[in-house]
């Protein structure tokens, strides 16, 4: 006879991914990458056919859609909710767009203190659509999890100042060091539209959520930990009280691992620079790990990218957790059946 007493499935407490986040044991190692929604993917370049990104980042319809398809093509582990870092700065109001081929461009570059009074505070009825998007999706993916995801301060900031994608980041810098209380005004600011951001997907259904300091490694540790790593923290700490997983990944940030470990994270995501083994041991083993395949191997011949693959599964079973995932995300001419192929191995050489 069944046991009438026993739980439902829930992706929130019961999924590979969200049990590895939180170092429990798990039959296998779960995996998902990094941008596996997007320009890879012969069906994604069907159905964003004329319509623009940030527009497509709004129509429920085509996120659930969009969200979805790696999730049908791979068999990943988990969902990552289709949008963008700078989703959120729109909803507010910023004059921004995002240009094929570039990036995020913002219309007027952010200098000045009179420049914070463009960037309102985030409250849940500017992102009405993302709460139904995610509400969707939620229902669809059944028991695979959603992340749910926002760009970290810094990250963002730096697209505010900069105006666009930039190399050295040099206006924020100067900015950072130029008017310390004008920077930590901006970066608390931002902290609270990406931490309202992510409680928004949390409430509506997500399982995890993913905090994205991408350009963190352009920064010394001092920098980091004076003029971001407080802000960091800030954006996790408006998910207090909620009991979902948190990961938090950079980009070259092997030497900011510990700083950014520090912010109320559980996972920490490693980058394809550090090895895996070297970056636990830099945790204490204390944290869950993310990563850390390097994007560029998935053009590499099958024999070297599977040992690469194997090695992977094998030093993340040395870490409390491990999320195999890429070092940074998946680069738009990848072959999808390499990923396909990826994702069959790791489940594969991971199954306990
Ligand atoms: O028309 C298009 O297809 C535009 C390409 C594109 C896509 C598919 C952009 C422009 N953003 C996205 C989606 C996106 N962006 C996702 C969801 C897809 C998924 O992961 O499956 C996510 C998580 C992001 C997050 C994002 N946007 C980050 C952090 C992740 C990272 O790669 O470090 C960053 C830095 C951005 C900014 C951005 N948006 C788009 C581009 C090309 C960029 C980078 C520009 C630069 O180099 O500065």
């Amino acid at each position: 006879m069944q046991d009438v007493t026993e739980t439902p499935f829930d992706p929130r407490r019961d999924s590979l991914l969200v049990k590895a986040a939180r170092g429990q044991t798990t039959s296998r190692t779960p995996v998902w990458f990094m941008r596996q929604a997007g320009r890879s993917l012969p069906e994604y370049r069907a159905v964003r056919e004329g319509t623009a990104m940030l527009e497509a980042c709004r129509n429920p319809e085509l996120v659930t859609e969009i969200t979805l398809q790696p999730v049908r093509r791979h068999g990943v582990d988990a969902a990552i909710f289709f949008s963008d870092i700078v989703v959120p700065l729109a909803a507010v109001g910023v004059d921004l767009d995002i240009v094929p081929g570039t990036g995020p461009v913002v219309a007027a570059p952010f200098r000045t203190r009179a420049d914070l009074d463009r960037l309102p505070d985030l409250t849940p009825e500017h992102v009405g659509d993302i709460t139904k998007s995610v509400q969707m999706l939620v229902r669809e993916l059944g028991p695979t999890p959603l992340i749910g995801f926002a760009g970290a301060p810094f990250t963002l900031a730096s697209y505010l100042v900069e105006g666009g994608p930039s190399r050295n980041h040099e206006h924020t810098k100067a900015l950072m060091h130029g008017d310390p209380q004008l920077w930590h005004d901006l970066c608390a600011r931002l902290a609270q539209i990406s931490g309202a951001f992510l409680r928004v997907q949390v409430d509506a259904g997500a399982s995890a959520v993913q905090l994205f300091d991408s350009w963190a490694g352009a920064l010394s540790r001092a920098d980091y930990r004076t003029h971001v790593q407080e802000h960091s923290r800030a954006a996790f700490a408006a998910l207090d009280g909620l009991d979902v997983p948190r990961i938090h990944f950079g980009v070259g940030t092997g030497e900011l691992l510990t700083d950014m470990s520090e912010v109320g994270t559980d996972v920490v995501g490693v980058d394809y620079r550090v090895a895996l083994p070297d970056a636990i041991a830099r945790l204490g083993g204390r944290f869950a790990v993310q990563g850390n395949l390097d994007p560029a191997l998935l053009f590499a011949p099958w024999e070297p990218l599977e040992q690469a693959v194997r090695r992977i599964v094998a030093e993340g079973r040395t870490a409390p957790g491990h999320i195999f995932n890429l070092g940074h995300g998946v680069l738009p001419s990848t072959d999808p059946d390499v990923l396909t192929r990826v994702v069959a191995l790791v489940h594969e050489v991971s199954e306990r």
